[in-house]
């Protein structure tokens, strides 16, 4: 993507809270500087307010709103980016009275996605999101729409019309999903074409500008995408990689994640995380250079859970090794949990993530046959969805399956094993 051309001043406001870490007031600040950056607005000055409690009206105290709004004049600024979710009348009383544009750390989001937006799925993903942002936001005054833009046309005043706007986004949100539920279907399909044949899958996720991109192009030559700048991949990309031992795996590289990640966004972005949900194994990509490289763990952590793809087995990945200090990396590698260093630039620990996701399928997996009653279908359709099935054949009442299945799920399968011998290899 090319960041925006025109440059646009933007004054960013925090409101922070007696609860709130100083360091992640500082790192959040950071981080929106750089999406206002990528979104193509330079931050001209940062105000923050401490108060006990947020202001129902304008989250911030009327004081604040004042010196605010003298900052705007000054700086000729041509926007004000809040640190903070805004409630819809918070963001247009705000938006009134400081008579630029105002936006949270939603919408700035989502206006980056909607640039970086290339493929017919990430557009309608992206769209779907912005018009559930703006529907509860519609107000008969029509900025709201207007700071936004996105094709869904100018907007008048008038209950009426409003209506109707909301009306025509309702239908369109229909629509949207219809059109994503058949994306989903077709990737479905590509996705067992594309897995045909391979050991096992894995999905790479992390925070945004961790290197995931990076790694699947060391990993795979995909030629990928890669941009210091946050979200340079919103698409999935599928490549095959050799392990050391000679099998095949798919590595999937995914859309970046960010803390506070707008909820909206993750719903939308259903069809691409099911890539995630759907692989064997995943690398959570990290990198160890960033300071703040735990919260971001700890945040992607919490998006794995929304998508219910936490208790999938993982590996941390701490990538940018050769940007960091050995000390910080021997900490991490530390942790509880399977973890290794490696850096997408260098190549240096590629060689070891590999044999460790070999030796995670190979100890994961096991060949076996399974001697199933015909009339129990059920047990059969079930080794279909948990392995990969080699060969299937009819013997008297029974149907027999020689498959390779996960250590937990040939627990499961146990009563109806006849051979068990890994030494067949795959
Ligand atoms: N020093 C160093 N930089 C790296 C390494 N891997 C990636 N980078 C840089 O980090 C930045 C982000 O890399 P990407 O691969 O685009 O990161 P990503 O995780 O795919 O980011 P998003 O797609 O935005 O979520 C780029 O500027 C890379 O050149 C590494 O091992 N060492
Ligand atoms: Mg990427």
């Amino acid at each position: 993507m090319q960041r925006p051309p025109v440059s646009e001043a933007a004054v960013l406001v925090r409101l922070v809270l007696p609860g709130d870490d100083p360091a992640e007031v500082d790192e959040s600040l950071e981080e929106m500087r750089r999406l206002a950056w990528t979104a193509g607005a330079e931050v001209a000055c940062t105000i923050v307010q401490r108060r006990a409690v947020p202001c129902p009206a304008t989250l911030i105290g009327a004081g604040k709103v004042e010196q605010i709004r003298a900052a705007v004049g000054e700086l000729e600024a041509d926007l004000v980016i809040f640190d903070s979710e805004l409630s819809p009348t918070q963001g247009s009383k705000l938006q009134k009275s400081l008579g630029v544009k105002v936006v949270d750390r939603t919408q700035l989001i989502l206006d980056i996605f909607a640039q970086r937006a290339r493929t017919n799925e990430g557009k309608h993903q992206v769209e779907l999101a912005q018009l559930q942002y703006i529907l509860p936001r519609l107000t008969g005054r029509g900025v709201e729409m207007a700071r936004l833009g996105g094709g869904i046309g100018t907007r008048g005043p008038g209950e009426q019309k409003l209506e109707v706007d909301r009306r025509v986004i309702r239908k369109r949100i229909d629509r949207l999903r219809a059109e994503l539920g058949e994306i989903r279907k077709h990737r479905q399909v590509q996705r067992k074409r594309r897995t045909e044949g391979a050991i096992g899958t894995v999905a790479l996720v992390g925070y945004t500008n961790a290197g995931k991109s990076s790694l699947l192009n060391a990993l795979t030559q995909a030629g990928v995408f890669v941009e210091d700048k946050l979200f340079a991949t919103l698409d999935p990309t599928s490549r095959r990689c050799s392990l050391p031992g000679g099998g095949q795996i798919v590595i999937t590289d995914t859309v970046g994640f960010i803390r506070k990640l707008p909820h909206g966004l993750v719903a939308a972005f259903r069809a691409t995380l099911e890539e995630v949900n759907e692989a064997d194994l995943i690398l959570l990509v990290a990198d160890v250079s960033h300071e703040g490289v735990d919260d971001q763990v700890s945040a992607v952590r919490s998006v794995l859970e929304e998508i219910d793809a936490h208790g999938k087995p993982m590996i941390r990945v701490y990538n940018k090794v050769d940007a960091a200090g050995e000390d910080t990396v021997r900490e991490k590698l530390n942790l509880p949990g399977e973890s290794c260093a490696v850096s997408a630039l260098t190549r240096e620990g590629l060689g070891d993530l590999l044999n460790r996701i070999e030796r995670y399928f190979a100890t994961a997996r096991t060949r076996v046959t399974l001697r199933i009653p015909q009339n129990e279908a059920n047990v059969a359709a079930r080794v279909y969805e948990w392995g990969r099935v080699f060969e299937r054949s009819y013997e008297e009442n029974f149907i027999l399956i020689d498959a390779e299945l996960g250590a937990p799920q040939l627990g499961a399968l146990k009563a109806y094993v006849v051979d068990d011998d890994p030494e067949r290899g795959n």
